[in-house]
């Protein structure tokens, strides 16, 4: 069973077995908390993968987090930034409608995921995630893609639109190679919230090292005013082993416990959760203390829940809607809870 065996071949990276090697001194100086230290120490022990974890929280490790902070300036983006950072591209009228044009390069990038692991990541626009790029319901998008990458790629859009534009390899202009470039184009529909990625084999690993973004269509009506926040579940698998050691939200590991993101008291807040995670089946964003209304796909303007939890398979996406109704600091996490060991936390700071 392909499960199984990647079930084993991370046990064997935690037990820091000869094959291991490689990645350990990453993890080691990267996520030097106690709690992934000793999760790795434990489950060396021949416990296994759950129980690794178990002991490791039973140990009653205090320290989460990481020590010391990636530099936004050396990694070319903030994920303080990327939450509110919204591309509407350049706006031109044509034949009477409107048409919104974006640019996307791909580009080789090293970048760091957490306090000294480096990562050799493929990038749109030289970040991770891609750029959040909005349009609205109706108008006509056309996006440049140059690949100035060592690597062919393509852009494929979860929407609606014909195969030519779709950026699949063998369909249309297929593959761009190196050099090349495409101007893939469509009608914005439906409204929602999507994603794009690059389509090109061996698929999992184009996705995993970068190429992917948030791609938001408004309703054509615009939805009520609030402090907007895009975040893009993912993870890194920073040994090409095929399984994930670093899990975040837009990147960088323990980036918002590190630094909690600032929110208004009774304002209303909508994230744009969208999951990209690789290599494992599922993943879940939970919020403590506050239950938020839940769109999936965005592409309702009626909430089908109200919850504190929600579950994502890749490329699954959602709205969340709430105002928070107390100040103080709030944690969310993936309750995949070893995704939150290994760096999918942070807090909100809710103040009036
Ligand atoms: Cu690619």
């Amino acid at each position: 069973m392909k499960f199984g065996d990647k079930k084993i071949s991370r046990r064997k990276l935690l037990g820091g077995a000869a094959g291991a090697t490689a990645a350990l001194p990453l993890l080691h100086e990267g996520v030097p908390h106690q709690r992934v230290h000793d999760q790795l120490a434990r489950a060396g022990e021949g416990g296994g993968h759950a129980e690794g974890i178990a002991s490791a929280a039973h140990k009653g490790s205090s320290h989460v987090g990481t020590v010391g902070r990636v530099d936004p300036a050396v990694n070319g983006f903030d994920p303080m930034e990327i939450l509110r950072d919204f591309d509407r591209g350049t706006v031109k009228r044509e034949g009477g409608r409107t048409v919104r044009e974006f640019e996307l390069v791909a580009e080789d990038r090293q970048i760091e995921v957490a306090p000294g692991v480096k990562f050799d990541a493929w990038t749109y626009n030289g970040r991770v995630p891609g750029p959040t790029l909005r349009a609205r319901e109706g108008e006509r998008v056309r996006v440049r893609f140059v690949n100035a990458s060592n690597h062919p790629h393509t852009v494929h859009f979860h929407g609606i639109h014909t195969s030519r534009h779709d950026g699949t390899p063998n369909v249309g202009p297929g593959n761009i190679d190196p050099g090349g470039s495409f101007d893939y184009e469509f009608d914005a529909l439906p409204f929602g919230l999507h994603l794009y990625h690059c389509h090109t084999s061996p698929l999992a690993a184009h996705i995993a090292r970068g190429l992917y973004g948030a791609f938001i269509i408004d309703p054509a009506k615009g939805r009520l005013p609030a402090d907007e926040l895009v975040m893009v579940m993912n993870g890194f698998d920073t040994n090409f082993d095929r399984s994930n050691e670093v899990y975040a939200v837009n990147t960088v590991a323990f980036a918002y416990h590190d630094a909690p993101i600032q929110v208004k008291l009774g304002e209303l807040v909508r994230m744009y959760v969208v999951n990209v995670l690789e290599f494992d089946l599922i993943n879940s964003f939970h919020i403590h203390a506050n239950f938020f209304d839940y769109y999936p796909t965005g592409t309702s303007l009626e909430p089908t829940e109200l919850t504190d939890t929600i579950i994502q398979g890749q490329a699954q996406r959602g709205v969340l809607e709430l105002r928070f109704a107390h100040p103080g600091k709030y944690m969310f996490h993936g309750h995949v809870s070893e995704f939150a060991d290994l760096g999918w936390m942070g807090f909100f700071n809710v103040t009036a």
